[in-house]
């Protein structure tokens, strides 16, 4: 399959509009069955070097075509990425593992953010506002930046890619790309629809390899002015403090510990559908994952009984196959970080009733899978409540009151998602505000943020700013305050005011 779909063996970078070989290259097995898909470069800070002087080039014209223009291009790339959205939902699935419907809801929120972000060519808003002169005219507009670097994570291979590159190339950067190398193959397929959908040369550069190779040298270039980047809390951190010294502008998205919430008053067939569906989709491994069910103890017993029943209808195994409804663990590495945790839970003294263990009979020996798992009597505390797993885990933590709840989910590092499952009106709303969380759901689960709105989150989530929506502008833009006085004469602001 993968070779029907794939043209080559061995992928390249994309540097200066070419595709170009590394010495070096690792194996990227498809998650599902650990047959070996293809092979990527692994570059070394060489290659980045190349790619800025290219995107230096590039981005001065590239500013200079109008922003409608830009976003042509942005348009054509969503109706090539709507032609192959089969082709590469299927590719996505055997490089990451997620199942094949999740796979199209991926590919669909790329294809969502071109077409958005193409709007976004005709918008680009500043304001005009009054000058406090006579005679003057002020106004506020957005510019480039110039040459930015994404580094994007295995988990959501393209849209997170769309969310960061879309918005820097509509507002007219260049962009260095590092993919990360579980999951190559999206970043191929997308430079080379960009190529296809005629991108000048040099505006996007796709750089293969490892983050202490090709992300060190990103974050260290003095010509890459922007750092957007999605992964996990030590590497962020890392980034953060490196780009401080340097005063270059870093976005991080860093994950979650999201909680759902469920009320006495609440529908508990509903919530139990969106509990499973955010904690048991992409096997629990999604930033938005909710890995904490904070539920109200009058009806624990009764949601708790829900969840057990529709944990046993759960289908396991190779997403390719649509029967399947959770797939497999990225690697070996995660998987037995997830061990670990059940290790630490049951230490810890919650109650494990579903799953807690790998997958190893027959085909499921060939990859990597876990058992989706469900531990209940958590308290808020524990390292199972507190820590991102990035796995099938849930939590069940009982609490006596609405208050309690919000605290509770308030009472965790991170700050990514949250839900709660209520039929009381003046609930949702109390709820709304004081769930201290970038993302809000009611009556929904965690997971399923759309790509007009802003994602990300508070405290140890990120550093304030936002992936997607119109926010995103604001990573890859910086802002000019442009004073036109027509008064023919000098005028002093805040002196001659009088
Ligand atoms: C992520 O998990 O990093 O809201 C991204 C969602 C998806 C995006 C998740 N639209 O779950």
């Amino acid at each position: 399959m993968a070779e029907t779909l794939l043209e080559a063996k061995k992928l390249n970078n994309f540097i200066d509009g070419n595709w170009v070989a590394t010495n070096e290259t690792s194996d990227v097995i498809n998650p599902a069955n650990g047959e070996t898909i293809v092979h990527v470069p692994l570059s070394d800070g060489g290659a980045v070097d190349t790619a800025v002087e290219a995107a230096k080039k590039a981005q001065k014209e590239w500013a200079k075509v109008p922003a409608p223009q830009r976003a042509e291009v942005l348009l054509e790339v969503g109706n090539m990425m709507k032609e192959r959205k089969e082709r590469l939902a299927q590719l996505l699935t055997m490089e990451n593992g997620k199942v094949l419907e999740e796979a199209r809801g991926e590919v669909q929120e790329g294809i969502d953010m071109a077409f958005y972000m193409a709007g976004e060519g005709r918008r680009l808003f500043g304001h005009t506002t009054p000058a406090e002169l006579p005679n003057k005219f002020s106004m506020s507009q957005r510019c480039p930046v110039g040459v930015v670097g994404i580094i994007t994570p295995w988990n959501f291979p393209i849209a997170i890619a769309t969310w960061k590159s879309f918005p820097a190339i509509v507002a007219g950067n260049a962009v260095i790309w590092k993919p990360a190398t579980e999951t190559p193959i999206m970043a191929h397929e997308l430079a080379k629809i960009f190529e296809e959908a005629g991108l000048p040369k040099g505006v996007l550069n796709v750089v293969y390899g490892k983050g202490s190779a090709v992300g060190d040298k990103m974050v260290h270039h003095d010509d890459i002015r922007v750092i957007s980047f999605t992964g996990s809390n030590d590497t962020g951190r890392n980034i953060a403090s490196e780009c401080g010294k340097q005063l270059k502008k870093v976005s991080l998205e860093m994950g979650g510990k999201n909680a759902v919430i469920v009320m006495d008053d609440a529908d508990l067939d509903l919530a139990a559908e969106g509990i499973i569906w955010s904690a048991y989709g992409t096997s629990g491994q999604r930033c938005t994952a909710a890995s904490r069910v904070i539920v109200h103890e009058d009806v624990k017993e009764r949601l708790e009984e829900r969840l057990l029943a529709e944990i046993e209808k759960l289908t396991i195994g190779d997403g390719l196959n649509e029967t399947n409804k959770v797939g497999p663990i990225i690697n070996k590495a995660g998987l037995e970080k997830i061990q670990k945790y059940i290790q630490i839970g049951k230490e810890e003294g919650a109650k494990l009733v579903a799953g807690g263990y790998v997958l190893e009979d027959g085909d499921f020996a060939k990859g990597h899978y876990f058992a989706p798992t469900l531990f209940t009597d958590a308290t808020p505390d524990m390292r199972i409540a507190q820590e991102e797993i990035f796995g099938p885990v849930l939590s069940l933590i009982p609490v006596k009151s609405f208050e309690e709840a919000i605290e509770v989910n308030n009472g965790v590092s991170y700050g990514l998602s949250s839900s709660i499952f209520t039929t009381d009106a003046n609930r949702v709303f109390q709820a709304q505000r004081d769930l201290d969380t970038g993302i809000v759901y009611v009556n929904a689960g965690t997971t399923g943020a759309e790509i007009h709105l802003p994602f990300g989150g508070t405290k140890g989530t990120g550093n304030g700013h936002r992936d997607s929506g119109v926010q995103a502008l604001d990573v890859f833009t910086e802002w000019k305050a442009v004073y036109i006085d027509y008064s023919g004469k000098l005028q002093r602001a805040q002196i001659d005011t009088e």
